[in-house]
C-alpha cells in the first residue's frame, strides 16, 4: 500500500505572556501519527524575528498530554539534521491531542514554545 503523507503544519503557540525568540513547526512521519506507533517528527526552527534558520540549537523536546496531565515516561531524543531542522522520535501511549513542548536554546538565547499535535 502506497503511503499518503500529508503535510500537516503545526505552528507554534506562543506561551502566555512570554514570547519565545525561536519558533518551532513540526511534522511527523509517519502522517497521521498514530498510537503506539514510532512516529519522528520533523522539527524546523526559525527566529521568530526574521524567519532565519537556527542551525546548532540544543533541542530538549517533552511530549506532554494536558488533558489527562501526564506525559511520556522515555526521554525524547533529538538529532540535528542541518539547515534548522532538527529530528525527534517517540512513541505515543495514547490517543488524542498531546503537546510537544520544546525548549530551544541557540545563540545565546533560550526560548518555550509549544506545538500542539493531534494523534490518531
Ligand atoms: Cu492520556
Amino acid at each position: 500500500m502506497r503511503a499518503v503523507l500529508l503535510t500537516v503544519l503545526v505552528s507554534a503557540c506562543a506561551s502566555p505572556g512570554a514570547s519565545s525568540p525561536f519558533d518551532v513547526q513540526a511534522q511527523s512521519d509517519p502522517s497521521p501519527a498514530t498510537a503506539g506507533a514510532s512516529i519522528t517528527w520533523a522539527l524546523d526552527v526559525t527566529r521568530t524575528d526574521d524567519g532565519a534558520a537556527v542551525e546548532g540549537a540544543e533541542l530538549t523536546v517533552t511530549p506532554w498530554m494536558p488533558a489527562m496531565g501526564h506525559g511520556l515516561s522515555d526521554v525524547v531524543l533529538v538529532t540535528e539534521v542541518g539547515g534548522g531542522s532538527y529530528e525527534a522520535a517517540c512513541t505515543f501511549s495514547m490517543s488524542g491531542s498531546w503537546e510537544l513542548q520544546v525548549h530551544v536554546a541557540a545563540d545565546g538565547d533560550e526560548g518555550d514554545d509549544v506545538v500542539i499535535v493531534e494523534i490518531e
